[in-house]
């Protein structure tokens, strides 16, 4: 019998403002917000009690509640140190460490493997004369190691740990329906490990697949768990918004619902629920409208169906992007300065990424890549980028920060802007990203690094001759200049295309006007915000 994956979703609860309290407590206690830019990017559960909203404009949010708080966080590196070290704490509890992370504050955990180990368990007990029924298993010591029989937690069986999305406990109440009973003890007993360990809340969602994990999860917040049987599964999405199921971003939704009212009365070109677009609409008009991998792909979805499983998140990411939207950029002096403050920050994330406590580099990018976006192409256009190889002054400690941002800047992400626009005579760019990619282990410490990156991209030999000795500050150390990057850490992974279709990156977009990361599902809210104000 096939058995289905039990995965787990979790994030945090008001994330950076979990991280703020926990440097500073007596924040708890009142109501306050994190300032990024023009926006409030988040806002604790006692502002949020008084009916402060995420994503609100600062201007309104401070009119609106004079007492509130303000905390600015422009400056990332405490979020995603913290978020770093709770996806390792919640890693080394689950096997095989098989634990996605996306973005800063969610995680996917696949207990798969060790439901399996448990449900055996179970197995044997029912085997030695318990009966089937639950009630008369009056309590089961989960094991969390296959090795130590004394390393687990008890939990009650004939109950779900937290809330249930929708229905009734399944009347079978065996098989995938026990391991995911199993799965919400499991669920609980991380969260709880979490808080108590690490002191921070998150709320959790317990199912088949990361979609309807994530979806549940949602659904009660904060510090609780959702589970969701399958059985419930499309009762529970067809009540969505389908801008609310995960992935779906912004433009597919629009895509689709223009193709399902454009032969339908306007008065119903509201109502965008799953139950609503899966009676109007079928897989071929999806697959019409979308492609034929996203719309297959986005037509399952609705039905609860996402195949993608839990892809482990490696320890060093495969690349490091940084990128800042603009209303216009014309001249080549705007866009210098803005390379050369993007550089410094690719620097810092590079720093806190890529390099150990000693100041080792864990993994070197081989090549650097620019992407910009046009006005030509609007908000959501496609992206134009060029790559050349990662001059090696960036990993020299004896440059002076300076020496090396001029020589990034000169040397690299200018002629790249030169390819990008080409034969140009004016330019109007709105985005600008810069990113370093193909991230490969460093040499072992005995090999030479200019060996390494000798053949790719010599230093020149005047930039030998810089003279100013200041080593550049250790992983953490830095002070972020963080300002108007826009991003929660998250980066999706870009192709290495020269064209790049950035749209149906499901992690997000980062708004035009103010450089916020925005959900996809988000951003046309968020973009009304802007709108209003002008
Ligand atoms: N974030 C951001 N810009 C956005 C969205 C989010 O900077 N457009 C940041 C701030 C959040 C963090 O990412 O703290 C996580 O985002 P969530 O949407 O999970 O929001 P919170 O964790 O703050 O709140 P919740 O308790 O609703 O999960
Ligand atoms: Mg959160
Ligand atoms: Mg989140």
């Amino acid at each position: 019998m096939s058995r289905c994956p039990i995965i787990i979703a979790l994030d945090w609860d008001a994330f950076y403002c979990s991280v703020e309290e926990h440097f500073n407590p007596e924040l708890k206690k009142i109501a306050f917000a994190v300032q990024q830019k023009q926006i409030i990017c988040t806002c604790n559960y006692v502002a949020r009690a008084q009916g402060v909203k995420k994503l609100q404009r600062l201007v309104d949010a401070v009119k609106q509640f004079p007492g509130l708080v303000i905390v600015n966080g422009e400056d990332l590196s405490r979020y995603r140190d913290a978020s770093k070290e709770l996806w390792y704490f919640a890693r080394d509890m689950v096997w095989g460490g098989k634990v996605e992370r996306l973005g800063f504050d969610e995680l996917f955990l696949d207990v798969t493997d060790m439901i399996d180990f448990n449900m055996a368990l179970l197995d044997n007990l029912h085997v030695a004369g318990y009966s089937r029924n639950l009630h008369s298993v009056p309590s089961f010591f989960f094991r969390m190691s296959q090795e130590d029989p004394s390393v687990g937690f008890s939990c009650q069986l004939e109950s779900v740990a937290g809330n249930l999305a929708t229905g009734s406990i399944p009347e079978d109440f065996e098989g995938d329906n026990l391991r995911l009973v199993l799965g919400s003890h499991l669920c609980q007993y991380i969260r709880s490990q979490i808080l108590g360990i690490k002191g921070y809340t998150s709320s959790g969602g317990v199912s088949i697949n990361k979609t309807l994990a994530k979806t549940a999860g949602a659904t009660h917040k904060p510090n609780q768990q959702t589970v969701l049987f399958p059985e419930f599964a499309q009762d529970f999405l067809d009540k969505f918004d389908i801008g609310k199921i995960p992935w779906i971003g912004h433009k597919s939704k629009s895509v689709i619902l223009d193709a399902i009212y454009k032969n339908h009365d306007p008065d119903r070109a509201r109502d965008a629920t799953v139950f609503n677009v899966r009676h109007l609409a079928n897989k071929q008009l999806f697959i019409n409208s979308l492609g034929q991998s996203s719309g297959e792909k986005l037509w399952d979805l609705l039905h609860g169906v996402d195949p993608t499983g839990v892809q482990p998140t490696p320890d060093i990411p495969t690349q490091i992007s940084i990128e800042d939207s603009f209303r216009s950029l014309t001249s080549l002096i705007e866009v210098r300065t803005v390379l050369r403050r993007l550089s410094n920050s690719l620097l810092d994330r590079m720093h806190i990424d890529l390099m150990d406590s000693n100041g080792d580099w864990l993994g070197h990018p081989q090549t650097a890549r620019l992407s910009t976006r046009s006005r030509s192409t609007g908000y959501y256009g496609s992206r134009s980028s060029r790559s050349d190889s990662l001059p090696s002054i960036v990993f020299s400690s004896s440059h002076s920060r300076d020496y090396i941002l001029d020589y990034l800047v000169d040397r690299c992400w200018m002629p790249l802007f030169s390819k990008v626009i080409g034969d140009m005579k004016a330019f109007d760019i709105v985005l600008l990203n810069v990113a370093v990619v193909n991230i490969e282990k460093p040499p072992s410490k005995s090999s030479d690094i200019t060996s390494f990156f000798g053949k790719k991209h010599h230093v020149n030999n005047d930039i030998k001759d810089g003279h100013i000795e200041e080593p550049i500050a250790k992983r953490g150390k830095l002070a972020g200049e963080y300002a108007g990057l826009g991003e929660p850490g998250f980066e999706f992974p870009l192709q290495e295309d020269e064209d790049v279709i950035y749209e149906e990156c499901s992690y997000g977009e980062s708004c035009v006007v103010c450089g916020q990361r925005i959900m996809s599902f988000a951003l046309e809210a968020h973009m009304r915000f802007h709108e209003l104000a002008e």
